[in-house]
This record gives structure tokens, C-alpha cells and sequence, in this order.
């Protein structure tokens, strides 16, 4: 969770153009990540809380806001960055940015910029596992607002009718970019809609690592069992705008000031203080965290742009011809 909220942070400054944070003066450079980022500031225990009970060669598929889902499965926050900088030695060369971060390699299979898309990626690799009667199982983030698309429907409905090895996780942050959930979302949510399906769901405070641990570990012991598909609804809260270009004006200020005390990083804190840490292992535990992203900074900073000559690569040619 320290990795995640020091990463939000530090991509937060460097896309508002202040290096400041890490030595340089921030007005000399202009903003090293070029470009609006999603950032999972203030969710950071849905991602730890169910990423924790994950194996390696288990899947995931993540969203827009995807840092936190693709550190916690194990991504490099180094070559996460060298992405956010549009820098060669990115996860997509420099070409990709935030939304299009992927690493096959601890079974990170994408975050993804369209809403719900996800959910159908995620059951067809469940799907995949099934075939190949491999013994992992997929983590399916996706926000509130997903639910109300159609693949959510259809995601669902195929796990459940195949029985397939998937963990859908509702990041639920109880708004839609600048609309509130839940005036536009019918019936009773997204737990009785998977429960409709006869998919088991728990929802949790997922603001509360512990208490998503302790969920998500249930679920995936039953998805691991062959018990079938499960859904987990998390409900936790955005403290930054939709986008880091968002001032969220249409948030009430004291709403936002409010969730803050339910910081999940305090909550984790305290409940650690309680079972008998002292202050200075949390104080170590933060200083590793910024320790390990002050580092990508750097790497990300010195690493070298793509060359032009690659503006090509790695470019699919679907036969649609060229656009005039
Ligand atoms: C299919 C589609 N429709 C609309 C958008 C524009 N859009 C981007 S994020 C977003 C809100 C998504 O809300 P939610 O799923 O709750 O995720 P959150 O942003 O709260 O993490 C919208 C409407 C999109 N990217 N894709």
C-alpha cells in the first residue's frame, strides 16, 4: 500500500511538471509525464488486499486506474515509470503510457482505457486456464460504473455458466469520472447482480486491507477448490479527480476531507500499532516505499527516449488502409 500511495504520488508531481520533490527545480523542466493519469490515490487496499492471496501464474486484468492493481501483482516500478515518462525503456517502449501497462511476466494482462473491457478479457483467460487445466485463476478489477456496461452482464454470465476460475473484484470508489454511482445504478448493487447469477459475493470496507484479505482470501480458496466464479465488491474512495488534470469540483470539498480519515494507509496503521508494531517498523516499511520509487524516478528520468525511426513498430496493420 506504501508502494502504491508513494507511486500515485510521485507520478502525481511529475505529470503537474514539479520535480521539486526529488531535487530539481521544479520550474525549470515542464512535466515529465505528458498527459492525464487515473490514480488509485486513497484505494490502495483493494489492490493490496486481494493481490496479497495471488500467486504468480495467477492473472489479472485491471482498468484505467491500474498502478496499483500492476505493483501489487508484482510489476516493476522502474519500467512502470520509464512508461508514465514515454521513455524507450517503458512497458510499452514509451508508446503505451498508464492505461496500456501490461507485464506477462507476473501475469499482469493489461490495464485497459475502456470501461468494463476488461471483465470479457479476464473470463476468456479463465476460460484459457480451464482448457489447459492449469491450477490459477484471474483477478478481475473493474470500477462501479463498469457494472452498468453490458460485458459486465455478459463476463459474468459466462464464468458462471462455465464455472470459471475468476476473482471479479467491483472496485467500487461510488463514482463514474464526475457522476456519483449510485443514483444511476438500479436495484440493490453489484453483489445481488452476481447473486442473481447465483455467484456467491461479499462486499467489504475496502478501505480496510485486513478485511479485504480476509474476503478475497476466502473467495479464492473456493474459486482454487473448483467452486467457481466469485465476486468481491469493495467499496472504498477517489481522493484525487477523475484524472490528475481534474480539480473534482464537483466533489464537495468536505466530503473529500471527510474520506480522508478513513485513509486506508491510517487504518492499516493503526490496526498494525494495536497488534503490537511499533512506530518505527511502519516508519521502515515507508521508507523502503520511497526509497524503491524515488529510484524509478531516476531511472525513469535518465532513460532514453524512443528513436523516431521506431514511431513504427510494434504497430498492428489491420488492413483498414491509411486514414485521409
Ligand atoms: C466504454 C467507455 N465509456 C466511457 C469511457 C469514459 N470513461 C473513462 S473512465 C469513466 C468512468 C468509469 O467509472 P468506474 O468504472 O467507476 O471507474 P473509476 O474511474 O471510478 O475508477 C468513463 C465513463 C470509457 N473510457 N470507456
Amino acid at each position: 500500500m506504501r508502494r502504491i500511495r508513494a507511486f500515485e504520488d510521485a507520478a502525481e508531481i511529475a505529470s503537474q511538471g514539479g520535480v521539486a520533490a526529488w531535487g530539481l527545480s521544479a520550474s525549470a523542466k515542464p512535466a515529465l509525464v505528458r498527459g492525464p493519469l487515473h490514480l488509485s490515490t486513497g484505494q490502495e487496499a483493494v489492490a493490496a488486499g486481494v493481490c496479497i492471496n495471488l500467486q504468480r501464474e495467477d492473472l489479472l486484468t485491471s482498468t484505467h486506474r491500474g498502478h496499483g492493481h500492476t505493483l501489487a501483482k508484482g510489476a516493476n516500478a522502474a519500467k512502470m515509470m520509464c512508461e508514465l515518462f514515454g521513455r524507450a525503456t517503458g512497458y510499452n517502449k514509451g508508446k503505451g503510457g498508464s492505461m496500456h501497462i501490461a507485464d506477462f511476466s507476473v501475469g499482469m494482462l493489461g490495464a485497459n482505457g475502456v470501461v468494463a473491457a476488461g471483465i470479457p478479457i479476464a473470463t476468456g483467460a479463465a476460460q484459457a486456464l480451464k482448457i489447459r487445466k492449469l491450477p490459477h485463476l484471474v483477478a478481475c478489477f473493474f470500477g462501479d460504473g463498469a457494472a452498468n456496461r453490458g460485458p459486465f452482464l455478459e463476463g459474468l454470465n459466462w464464468a458462471q455458466v462455465y464455472q470459471l476460475p475468476v476473482l471479479f473484484v467491483c472496485e467500487d470508489n461510488r463514482i463514474s469520472a464526475t457522476t456519483p454511482t449510485g443514483p444511476m445504478t438500479a436495484g440493490a448493487g453489484v453483489s445481488a447482480r452476481a447473486e442473481a447469477m447465483a455467484m456467491p459475493a461479499i462486499k467489504v470496507d475496502g478501505n480496510d486491507a485486513a478485511a479485504v484479505d480476509s474476503a478475497a482470501s476466502r473467495l479464492i480458496a473456493e474459486i482454487r477448490a473448483g467452486l467457481g466464479p466469485r465476486l468481491l465488491h469493495a467499496v472504498t474512495y477517489r481522493f484525487k479527480g477523475h484524472v490528475s488534470v481534474d480539480p473534482g469540483t464537483y466533489r464537495d470539498a468536505a466530503e473529500v476531507e471527510a474520506a480522508k480519515l478513513n485513509d486506508p494507509l491510517l487504518i492499516t496503521q493503526r490496526q498494525w500499532l494495536t497488534a503490537g508494531a511499533t512506530q518505527a517498523d511502519i516508519d521502515a516499511v515507508d521508507r523502503e516505499a520511497q526509497a524503491e520509487i524515488a529510484h524509478a524516478l531516476e531511472v525513469a528520468e535518465a532513460a532514453p527516449w524512443p528513436e523516431a525511426s521506431a514511431a513504427y513498430d510494434d504497430i498492428m496493420n489491420s488492413g483498414a488502409g491509411v486514414w485521409r
